[in-house]
C-alpha cells in the first residue's frame, strides 16, 4: 500500500469509473479538487459560465452515452444554481453526481462565508446527498455514489466536500484493489413473464407501450424483435423517443395530450392491452386517467418496484430491468406462437397513420411553425441527435419531429427547465462528437441560458440550434387563452433590429464567436439549415438559424387523449404527402389480410 493525496485519490476513482469530462465552475472552496483534476491525463474539464448550464451538459452526457455525468462547483450559491439540474435528472432518470465545495467543517456553525447546508438543500432533488465528514471516506463515498447513480432507476448524486475533508491526510490507497461497486439487474419472474404473454395472445388490440426505461436499459432491439415477432405496434412515451424507428410498420405513434399523434391516441383508444415498460404513467402522457384506463387491461414492467401501482393499479405488475423483460418475454413468446403475421389490427394502424395527420406544408408568410419541423425533417439525417427543453416549440416537436434511433431524442419531459438545450447540447455533442447535434429552441429558453454558447466557442463544440421564435412565452400564453388575458407574455420591444420582435439574437450569437442567421419565409429555411450544418462544423462553433415565425400559432392539446383541441388545418383524408415520413412506407408495404 502507499499514502495518496485524497483529491488524487478521488480523480483515481473518477477515471476508474470512465468520467472523461467535469462541467463546473471553480471556486476557493474546491480548489484542492481542481488541484487534482488539473494533473488527470485523462479526464477534461469544461468551464461553464453558470453552474445550472454545468449541470445540464452533465446531463446531456448522461443521456447520449448512458454513463455517469459529472458537474462541480464551490460552496454556497454553486450548490443552490445547480438544484434545477439535480432537478431535472432526479424527474428523468439521469444518472449524474454533483461535487460541491464547503467551508471547514469546523465553522460551518459559524454563518462562514458561502456556507449552506447544500446537502440538506439538494435531499429531495437526488437519490443521495450526503456531506463527506472524514477524508478517509471519500473513496467508499464515491464508489458508493457511482452504484447509487447507476443503480435501478438511475438518478443523481450530490456530494459535499468541506475544506478540511479535502485537505486532510493522505489515505492508504491502493488503485488495484479498488473498483465500482456490482450493479444488480433484477430480473423478470418467469412466471409473471408467461401470464403475461398469456394476456397477449388473449388480446386482440394490443400495445407496447416503451418508456424511457427501454432506452435506459439499451434494449430497443429486444423491444423490436419482440413486437416483430408476435406483430404488436409498439408507442413510445416522450422519454421513449427512438426506440422504435418512426417509419416502421409497427410504429402506432406517441400517446398524449400535448406531444401526441392524432392517430396514436386514436389507435390507443381502440386498444384492449397496453404493455408499459419503464414507463411512468406521467400526465402529459395520460391526461385524464378515466379516459386513458377505459376498460383495457395494463401490464406495467418496471426496474423500480415503488412505480408499479403509483399512478393506478396495474392488472399485472413485474419488477424487471426492462431489457431482461423483453428477453424473456421474446422467449417465452416463442413458446406459445410461432412468428405472426400482421393482423388486423396491424392494418388499422396503417390506416389510421394514412389519414390522422396535421398539416405542416403551410406557404405562409409569417412562417407557421408546423412548416420549420417539416423543412427539419426534410434536411436532417436519421443519425441526427435532437435536443429540447419546454414550451410550444418542444411541444410541436413532440408532434412533427421525426426519430429513428435510441438515444437520438433528447428532451428533459418532466421538469421542463427553460434554458436546458444551449449547454445540454454541448454534454451532447461532447458524447457523440461525430454526430449533428440540434438544439430545437425557443425565443425565451435560448435567452435562459444562452452564455453557455460561449463555452462550446471556447471548447469548440460545433451544433445547430434552431429558434422557433415567436416573441412570445406562447405556450403560457396559449396557458392563458382560459384566463382570457394576454398578460406578462408578451417579449416584444423596440430591438436593434426591425426584422425582429427585440432581441437580436444573430448578434448575440456573433458576440460570443458562434454564428447564425434569420430566416423570414419558409423557402428561406432548407437553405439556412443545410449553411448551418456546413458551417458549424467547418469553424467548430454552434450556429443558429432563427426562424421568424407567426406570434400567435396554438398547438393542438387537450385534457384528455380523447379531447384534443385542434387549432389548425388538419388536410385529412388525403393522400399522405411526399414530404411526410411515413408516405413512403406506407405506399412500400404489402396490404396486410386478416
Ligand atoms: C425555469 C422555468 N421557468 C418557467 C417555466 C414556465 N414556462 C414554460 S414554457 C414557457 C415559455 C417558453 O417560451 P419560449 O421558450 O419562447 O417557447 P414558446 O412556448 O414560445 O415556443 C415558460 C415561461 C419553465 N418551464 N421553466
Ligand atoms: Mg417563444
Amino acid at each position: 500500500m502507499s499514502k495518496m493525496n485524497p483529491m488524487d485519490v478521488v480523480v483515481k476513482i473518477l477515471e476508474d469509473e470512465g468520467v472523461d469530462y467535469v462541467f463546473g465552475v471553480p471556486g476557493a472552496a474546491i480548489l484542492p479538487l481542481y488541484k487534482a483534476l488539473s494533473t488527470s491525463a485523462r479526464i477534461k474539464n469544461i468551464s461553464v459560465r453558470h453552474e445550472e448550464g454545468g449541470t445540464h451538459a452533465a446531463d446531456g452526457y448522461a443521456r447520449a452515452t448512458g454513463k455517469v455525468g459529472i458537474s462541480i462547483g464551490t460552496s454556497g450559491p454553486a450548490g443552490t444554481n445547480m438544484i434545477t439540474g439535480l432537478y431535472t435528472c432526479l424527474a428523468d432518470s439521469i444518472p449524474i453526481i454533483c461535487i460541491t465545495g464547503q467551508a471547514p467543517s469546523t465553522v460551518l456553525h459559524r454563518e462562514a462565508f458561502q456556507a449552506v447546508e447544500i446537502a440538506e438543500i439538494a435531499r429531495p432533488v437526488t437519490k443521495w446527498s450526503v456531506q463527506v465528514k472524514e477524508t478517509a471516506q471519500l473513496p467508499w463515498v464515491f464508489r458508493e455514489a457511482f452504484r447509487i447513480a447507476r443503480s435501478g432507476r438511475p438518478g443523481p448524486v450530490l456530494i459535499d466536500l468541506p475544506l478540511n475533508v479535502q485537505k486532510g491526510l493522505d489515505l492508504e490507497y491502493d488503485p488495484d484493489l479498488d473498483s465500482r461497486l456490482p450493479v444488480a439487474k433484477p430480473e423478470p419472474n418467469l412466471k409473471a413473464i408467461r401470464r403475461a404473454i398469456e394476456m397477449i395472445m388473449d388480446a386482440e388490440r394490443p400495445m407496447l407501450l416503451a418508456g424511457g426505461g427501454v432506452i435506459i436499459a439499451d434494449a430497443s432491439d429486444e423491444l423490436m424483435a419482440l413486437a416483430e415477432y408476435l406483430q404488436i405496434p409498439v408507442t413510445p412515451t416522450l422519454m421513449g423517443k427512438g426506440a422504435i424507428p418512426e417509419d416502421h410498420l409497427l410504429y402506432a405513434g406517441m400517446v398524449g395530450i400535448q406531444t401526441s399523434q392524432r392517430y396514436a391516441n386514436q389507435l390507443f383508444l381502440e386498444s384492449d392491452l397496453i404493455v408499459a415498460i419503464g414507463a411512468r404513467f406521467a400526465d402529459r402522457h395520460t391526461g385524464d386517467l378515466s379516459v386513458y384506463r377505459g376498460n383495457r387491461k395494463f401490464i406495467h414492467i418496471d426496474i423500480e418496484p415503488f412505480q408499479i401501482g403509483r399512478v393506478f393499479p396495474p392488472d399485472l405488475g413485474i419488477v424487471s430491468d426492462a431489457r431482461l423483460a423483453l428477453q424473456a418475454l421474446g422467449q417465452v413468446a416463442q413458446e406459445f406462437s410461432s412468428a405472426r403475421q400482421p393482423s388486423a389490427w396491424v392494418e388499422r394502424v396503417r390506416h389510421l397513420r394514412y389519414t390522422l395527420w396535421r398539416k405542416t406544408d403551410f406557404e405562409t408568410t409569417p412562417i407557421k411553425p408546423q412548416r420549420v419541423y417539416q423543412e427539419m425533417n426534410e434536411v436532417f439525417g436519421r443519425d441526427t441527435l435532437v435536443v429540447t427543453a419546454i414550451g410550444l416549440y418542444q411541444i410541436w416537436s413532440g408532434q412533427f419531429q421525426r426519430t429513428y434511433n435510441p438515444r437520438h431524442y433528447f428532451c428533459c419531459g418532466q421538469a421542463g427547465p427553460l434554458g436546458w438545450e444551449v449547454p445540454a447540447c454541448i454534454g451532447v455533442k461532447l458524447a457523440q462528437p461525430e454526430k449533428l447535434v440540434v438544439g430545437v429552441v425557443g425565443d425565451y429558453s435560448f435567452e435562459f441560458l444562452m452564455e453557455e454558447v460561449a463555452v462550446a466557442v471556447q471548447y469548440k463544440v460545433p451544433y445547430v440550434l434552431v429558434m422557433v421564435n415567436n416573441g412570445y412565452m406562447g405556450l403560457i400564453r396559449q396557458s392563458e387563452l382560459p384566463y382570457e388575458m394576454d398578460f406578462a407574455v408578451d417579449l416584444c420591444y423596440a430591438g436593434p433590429n426591425s426584422e425582429t420582435y427585440g432581441m437580436d439574437h444573430v448578434v448575440v450569437m456573433e458576440a460570443m464567436g458562434a454564428m447564425g442567421r434569420r430566416v423570414n419565409r419558409p423557402e428561406e429555411i432548407k437553405p439556412a439549415l443545410e449553411w448551418a450544418i456546413r458551417v458549424s462544423e467547418e469553424r467548430r462553433v454552434p450556429v443558429l438559424v432563427e426562424v421568424i415565425v407567426e406570434r400567435q400559432t396554438n398547438a393542438a392539446m387537450g385534457t384528455a387523449i380523447n379531447n384534443i383541441i385542434e387549432f389548425e388545418a388538419l388536410s385529412e383524408g388525403g393522400p399522405v404527402p411526399a414530404h411526410h415520413h411515413i408516405a413512403e412506407a406506407i405506399a412500400t408495404s404489402i396490404p396486410v389480410t386478416d
